[in-house]
């Protein structure tokens, strides 16, 4: 299956909100199959079609251990998320090397379409509740620096820019 290359911060298409999927045919599961292999192979636990430069609502998950229970989320909506919220510790794809705390709801209800086109209503705590709420943000535009200092953000821009042109020149 075709890797998909992920989008870096602070790339400008990574602030896109993207449009609600329309149907659920085969382009969406061959998407769904490319961004699946995508995210394993990136080793990452979650993976929101923005960071492939699909501006549509689809988001790919798994936060198994084995890595075998993966979860596609079709134009998520929160239904309910707790007023509790923690302070953890995150990383992204699209922001290689960054891992920072952010402050999310510890439990949110989640209702989306599977692949088939089906409508599920998922109850996610921990780890789930928080890359639900990762990669809702990232339809929604938003990386999870932007929850940081500007001061964090200059610096990480800065970062990433100069491991931009590095990589380039090498
Ligand atoms: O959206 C992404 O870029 C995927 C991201 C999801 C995520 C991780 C951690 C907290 C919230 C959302 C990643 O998979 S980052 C890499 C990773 O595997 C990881 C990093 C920190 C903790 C657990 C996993
Ligand atoms: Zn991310």
């Amino acid at each position: 299956m075709a890797l998909l290359p992920i989008l870096h911060y602070p790339d400008p298409r990574l602030h896109t909100v993207a449009q609600p999927v329309a149907q659920v045919d085969d382009t969406i599961r061959t998407m769904v199959q490319r961004m699946l292999a995508t995210m394993y192979d990136a080793k990452g636990i979650g993976l929101a079609a923005t960071q492939v430069d699909f501006h549509q609502r689809l988001v790919v998950i798994d936060v198994s251990e084995e890595r075998d229970q993966p979860l596609v989320l079709i134009n998520p909506e929160v239904e309910w998320a707790s007023d509790i919220k923690r302070k953890g510790e995150e990383g992204c794809l699209s922001v290689p090397g960054i891992y920072d705390g952010v402050e999310r709801s510890l439990a949110v209800k989640v209702r989306a379409l599977d692949e088939h086109g089906q409508s599920r209503l998922i109850e996610a705590e921990g780890l789930l509740a928080v890359c639900i709420q990762h990669e809702m943000d990232h339809l929604n535009g938003k990386v999870f620096v932007q929850y940081l200092s500007q001061l964090k953000r200059d610096r990480i821009k800065a970062k990433l820019l100069k491991a931009e042109r590095d990589a380039r020149r090498h």
